[in-house]
Formats: C-alpha cells, structure tokens, sequence
C-alpha cells in the first residue's frame, strides 16, 4: 500500500466521526500523491504524514454566561493548534451553532496550507464555540466573549497563537475579546488580529478576503484568456467575504447578480446594491427579506437556489459544502467558467471534480480566500512596529500576495504535470515550505 493510502486509512479510523476533518484530509492527501511518492522513503521514515494530520493540541473548555433573563448558559470553546513549523499558530474564531471538534480541525488543517501559500511567517489554528450569536443582545455578546476569553487567554499571545474573525466573529466580538485579553493578562499586544482601527487594526482588513479572492480570480481569469470586465457573477452569502467580493467584482466592472444567507437567498438582475446590503447585514444585522423589501428590482426566494442563476463565474462566500455535484452540473449546463472559493472547503469533493472535468477554472479555498489572514499577517506586522500602514499601502501589499499565490500555485501544478489542476497546485505549494521547515526541526 502507498504511504497517502496507508495514511488516509490511518486518519479515517482514528477520526471515523469528524466528515469534514476527513473530507479535508482526503483532499489534501489525494493530491500530493506526486511529491509524497517522489519522497516516500524520507517522509515515510519521519512520519512527516501521521505529523501533520494530528494536532499539536486541541483545547476544549466550558463557557459559561449569564442570558439577559438571568439564567446561567453554558457552551464549549475550542482552540486547536494544528502546526507551527512556519510561525505562531494563526487562524479565526467560528462562532456558529453547528462548531464541533471536527469542524475545527478541518478548518485549522485547511489553515496550515493556506498560511504557508500566503509566503508570510504564520502556522495554522482555528477555534470558536457551539454559541449561537444570532438574536443576542450586545450585553450577552459581550458576556458569552469576555467569558470564552477568560479561558483561551492562557493558550494564546502575540508570539504563540493569534485568533481572529471568521463566521459570527466580527469587529463587535474581537472588541470584546480584545479588552478581556488585555485586562486578565495586562498586556497590550498583537494577540487578536481584525481589530478596530483605534486600537491596533489594520487598514483593509475588513475588506481583505473578498478583495483578495477577486484579486486571485483576476489573474487566474486574465492567464487563461479571460476579462472579468462585464461578467456575470453569483456571490452565496452575505457575511464579511461576501459583501466585500461584491464590492470589489463590481468595481472590476462584473456584475453580481445574487447573495443569500441561511434562510434564503436574493436575485437582483440589475446587480447588488453594496450599500444596501451593508445597510441590511453590517448595521441593522437583519435578514435579507429587508433587501428584497427595500429594492424592487430583487427578488426573494426561501432556501438554497444562488447556483440554479445562469452566471461566468461562481462565488461561494458562505460555508462548507454549499456547492454540491448537482450544482456543479447546473453550473457547467449554464455556461460557467470559473468558480473561485471564498468560504473553507464550500464545494463537495465530487462537485469539485465534475468542474474541474468539464473545463471549469477552480480556484480552492485556501488559496482564493488567503487574502484574510495574509492581511492579519500584516496586521500583525504593524503591531510589532507599533505604526500603521494607509490602507493603499496594504491594499497593495495585499494584491501582490494573492497574484503571487495564484503563480506559485499555477507553477507547482505545472511542476508535477498536473497543468492547470488549481487544487493540486495549492496543496503542493502550501506542502512543501511547511515540510521543509518540520524536517529542518527534527521530530518534534
Ligand atoms: P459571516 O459570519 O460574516 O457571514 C457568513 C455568511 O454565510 C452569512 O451570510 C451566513 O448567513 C451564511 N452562512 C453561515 N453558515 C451558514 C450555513 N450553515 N448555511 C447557510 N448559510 C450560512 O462570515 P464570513 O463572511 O467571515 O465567512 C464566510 C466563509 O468565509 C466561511 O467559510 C469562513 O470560514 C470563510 N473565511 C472567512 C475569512 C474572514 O476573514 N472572515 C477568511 C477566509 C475564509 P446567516 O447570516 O443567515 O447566518
Ligand atoms: O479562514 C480564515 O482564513 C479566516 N477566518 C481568517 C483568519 C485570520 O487569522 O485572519
């Protein structure tokens, strides 16, 4: 048996009841065939594998608070820290009611690859909570963060681990965290990256992800002949990385022509009103029926539906496995060219496949959506030296990274004979620095 056969094996029993951890893991493996089996006797003999499937620990604790009736609740935090060959472990908070151990670890797997293809200094974690933020108050907010950070502050800092956003974390809830930090620890450090611009932010880091994921799309469009000018293009979600990929594709000149959230999801031929769907989701924290109500060019439907819309180009912004293998065929019968990820691991396996088969340019997550932490990267940065950068400073930095990651990424897909195969790509470059630097440091 080959030494990725053997692993997946390995993996899948030891981990039998987390499917997204091992739906990452296949992937990854899968493609790394090529440089596994030109090193199999090394990597084999340094368990370099069984290494970076496990974590180097994973921390679970209680979180509890006090509701605005009185009543003591109580949910599970999580931090894990996956790999830190390259740099402090580095990745976001989910605050969402279906977190699970196993959603953690594939996001924190997903993490270490994506870290390494943005070229900066940062290993792979990620953590959050079973909380649910919807509907809270800002006081429960606040109460359910400055308890989760009483715990997760003894496991993290600026040169070991560093949280930021990711779904349900935002600038409300890093704020809270922040000065909980600061407050038990009495340190005002770099500890948690998106931060608000009075105290330590970064310029461009809200918008970071989904520009970087249209910067991404553009020139891997613009090297294989393509103008992003005067597409059409359908966006899932409506959080931080949809909102702000809208944005920026219809500054590209393309038109977006749906979002959704949970509940539903919006058509709007005339193309989205950025400043309306921010109105809706970052000020009044609605739901996206008050879009259609405040527009008549836009139409509601109830459910799931963005990829059912005749587009070029395809945006999944939400979360994972949103883009299953009948949406891939939707896609493919209506013309589409390109589909680049913006949430982690949004596609299935086999919708992924079917694209890449039938001639779709696929952009994976932890390449398309590295704009994220590769500006925290930066955020990071500016605290060390304790100045800020204006924001076309790191806008331009922020560019330079994600066109630099789609060559490096379309190179290592050539080196292995594996030409425009995006996902193997990515793998193979996210790979080789991080197992470079594990063997440099031994067994560890
Ligand atoms: P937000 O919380 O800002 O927005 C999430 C959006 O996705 C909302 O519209 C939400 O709808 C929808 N959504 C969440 N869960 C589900 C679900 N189970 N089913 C259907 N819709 C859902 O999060 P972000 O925009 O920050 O994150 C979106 C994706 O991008 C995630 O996969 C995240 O891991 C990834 N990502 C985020 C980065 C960042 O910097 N923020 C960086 C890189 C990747 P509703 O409002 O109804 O819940
Ligand atoms: O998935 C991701 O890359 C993020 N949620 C951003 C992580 C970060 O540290 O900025």
């Amino acid at each position: 048996m080959s030494y990725v056969d053997e692993v997946i094996e390995l993996v899948t029993k030891k981990n039998a009841d987390q499917p997204e951890f091992l739906q990452a893991v296949k992937e990854v493996l899968e493609s790394l065939r090529p440089v596994v089996d030109a090193n199999e006797e090394r990597y084999r003999k340094e368990a370099v594998l069984e290494r970076i499937t496990e974590p180097d620990r994973q921390i679970m604790f209680r979180v509890p608070w006090v509701d605005d009736k009185g009543n003591v609740q109580v949910n599970r935090g999580f931090r894990v820290q996956f790999n830190n060959a390259i740099g402090p472990y580095k990745g976001g908070l989910r605050l969402h009611p279906s977190v699970n151990l196993g959603i953690i670890k594939f996001l924190g797997f997903e993490q270490i690859f994506k870290n390494s293809l943005t070229s900066l200094p940062i290993g792979g974690g990620k953590g959050g909570s079973d909380f649910d933020p919807k509907g809270k108050s800002d006081r429960e907010i606040m109460a359910f963060c400055q308890s989760f950070m009483t715990e997760l502050c003894k496991y993290i800092g600026a040169d070991t681990d560093v949280p930021a956003g990711d779904i349900g974390t935002g600038a409300r809830e890093i704020g809270f965290m922040f000065g909980q930090y600061k407050k038990i620890r009495g340190m005002y450090e770099g500890v948690l990256t998106g931060k608000g611009l009075s105290y330590g932010g970064s310029l461009a880091r809200t918008e970071a992800t989904g520009y970087g994921l249209l910067y991404l799309t553009e020139e891997m469009l613009k090297c294989n002949g393509i103008d992003i000018a005067g597409k059409t293009v359908c966006v899932s979600g409506s959080g931080n990385v949809a909102i702000y990929a809208t944005q920026k594709a219809q500054q590209l000149g393309a038109k977006v022509v749906t979002v959704s959230d949970s509940t539903g999801w919006i058509y709007d031929p005339e193309g989205i009103d950025v400043a309306l769907l921010k109105e809706v989701k970052e000020v009044k924290r609605a739901r996206l029926t008050e879009y259609a109500a405040a527009r008549s060019s836009a139409q509601y439907h109830e459910g799931r539906g963005v990829w059912s819309i005749k587009c070029d180009i395809a945006l999944p912004c939400a979360t994972q496995n949103e883009l299953l293998l009948e949406d891939a065929k939707q896609l493919v019968e209506n013309g589409c060219k390109a589909v680049a990820e913006g949430a982690n691991m949004p596609t299935t396996l086999e919708a992924t496949e079917y694209l890449q088969k039938n001639g779709v340019l696929f952009a994976p997550g932890k390449a398309a959506n590295a704009g994220g932490v590769a500006t925290s990267a930066l955020e990071m940065s500016q605290n060390s030296e304790r100045l800020s950068w204006s924001f076309e400073e790191v806008d331009s930095k922020l560019k330079g990274i994600m066109v630099n990651i789609f060559h490096n990424l379309d190179d290592a897909a050539k080196r292995y004979g594996k030409e425009g195969d995006y996902v193997a790509g990515a793998n193979i470059a996210g790979f080789e620095k991080v197992v470079d630097a594990m063997l440099a440091q031994g067994v560890c």
